[in-house]
């Protein structure tokens, strides 16, 4: 029976949650694509796809079959509020990415600029947006006197299960007062999510056509290293993903520290590095004398700021990513990390120097991938897919580009740029890299 609501078909749900599902049993997942209705349509007839699973040493096929049925939300959220409102639906979980929450990060709650959180403000009975769509299935489950829902948050942001429920409660105080006390009897776990998926490419299809002799279009390639860690609390049952390999702990926020500060804020300094040395991917920029060393750095200074007593083990975690980086049969484009930065860096990089300051530690190792980011954003060449770019860009060919970066509106975590010991860090890197 479909006991799982997903919201964001995109490859990382399919390459992550989904196997882990299939390999918990019992449970079946009907998913919605929040932005390509024929990946929706696709998914449905097909009803299965596969995972390219790329070893150093070769690649591997795994066919999932858990996803049963598609929905697209361009074509109304009506009914996949309805599914919400199913009486065996029991969990909703999520991947819209991190500017799909439509946050507010200074309140916590909704982000007026951004226009689909506007509109599902205004509309609340026919949104275009994840919050809103949830908030529209909550909404009708709870008319429906059916039992609360476990709401899990599988995006890359830190606390993300409380932050989801903040901003719940806060876009509900707007538009659906009624429904707080439902909110309140849901489930909001935090998770730590790790998988490295890049796009599907004309390659990727080829290989699964090579192994399995199928051409499938719906295939995702990825890694064969893969984490969950989920905070145990629900709201009702949950397929056993302990079983499938998760880990189920009281408290997810070192896990996620330690992931988005080392993997993605490393991730994200190659990105931009790589971008601006002329280096396509991820394993490029690790195979480049001058730069690899940078991002080692990166994962060093981020693992001081890390819990010591949460039983994290940060070097190997570094040795381990190292090599996931290296791999060279991921050919993960650097263009893909880079965008979405003012949606991304806060956490990964600079939630990082603000404890650094904090503590009176150096924040300068951080500063190269930060300045190479500043670098691309004046690079009218360079890509940038960004809901910010035309401030961002505004502000990084200006004549102060660190005093005004700093004050674009809606980018999060810039006390930082206040201070000195992480301005002048900045400016050295942007000196000796420009
Ligand atoms: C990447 C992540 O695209 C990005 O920004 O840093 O998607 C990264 O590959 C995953 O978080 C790995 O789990």
């Amino acid at each position: 029976m479909t006991r799982l609501l997903h919201l964001g078909l995109g490859a990382f749900h399919r390459a992550h949650q989904a196997p882990y599902t299939q390999d918990a049993g019992g449970w079946r997942i009907e998913a919605v694509s929040m932005r390509d209705p024929t990946l929706a349509d696709a998914i449905e007839a097909a009803k299965s796809y596969h995972l390219l699973i790329r070893a150093p040493d070769g690649p591997e096929a795994r066919r999932i079959d858990v996803i049963d049925r598609g929905h697209a939300l361009s074509r109304g959220a009506g009914p996949i509020a309805d599914r919400m409102a199913a009486p065996e639906i029991a969990a909703v979980t999520l991947t819209v990415t991190e500017k799909g929450y439509g946050l507010d990060r200074a309140t916590g709650g909704p982000d007026r600029r951004d226009a689909t959180t506007a509109h599902d403000l205004a509309h609340p009975d026919s949104p275009r947006g994840a919050i809103g769509t949830l908030l529209l299935g909550l909404h009708r489950r709870a008319r429906a006197g059916l039992p609360p829902l476990t709401v899990l948050s599988c995006d890359n942001l830190p606390e993300n299960g409380a932050v989801l429920a903040r901003l719940a409660r806060e876009t509900a105080r707007i538009t659906r007062p009624g429904l707080l006390p439902y909110l309140d009897a849901c489930a909001f776990p935090s998770s730590m999510v790790d998988r490295i998926t890049p796009a599907t490419t004309e390659e990727t299809l080829d290989t699964i056509a090579r192994l399995t002799g199928q051409r499938d279009p719906l295939t995702v390639e990825t890694e064969p290293f893969s984490q969950w860690v989920i905070e145990d609390t629900a709201a009702g049952p949950l397929p056993d993903w302990a079983a499938a390999g998760a880990q189920i702990v009281p408290d997810v926020a070192p896990w996620e520290a330690m992931k988005l500060r080392m993997l993605n804020g490393a991730h994200s300094t190659i990105a931009y590095l790589g971008l601006v040395a002329g280096h396509a991917h991820v394993r490029d920029v690790m195979a480049d004398a001058a730069l690899a060393p940078q991002v080692r750095a990166v994962m060093e200074t981020a693992a001081r700021t890390l819990p010591r007593d949460a039983g994290l083990d940060p070097n190997g975690y570094a040795e381990a990513l190292t090599a996931r980086f290296q791999n060279p049969a991921i050919a993960h484009r650097c263009a893909q990390i880079a965008m979405d930065g003012s949606q991304k860096l806060p956490q990964r990089l600079f939630a990082t120097v603000r404890d650094l300051l904090d503590r009176d530690m150096d924040p300068s190792p951080l500063a190269p991938g930060i300045a190479a980011w500043l670098k691309v954003l004046r690079d009218p060449d360079l890509p940038v897919s960004d809901p910010l770019e035309e401030p961002l860009r505004a502000a990084a060919r200006a004549s102060d580009p660190v005093r005004e970066i700093g004050r674009v509106d809606g980018l999060a975590g810039t006390e930082i740029w206040q201070d000195r010991r992480w301005t002048n860090a900045l400016r050295a890197a942007m000196r000796a890299g420009s």
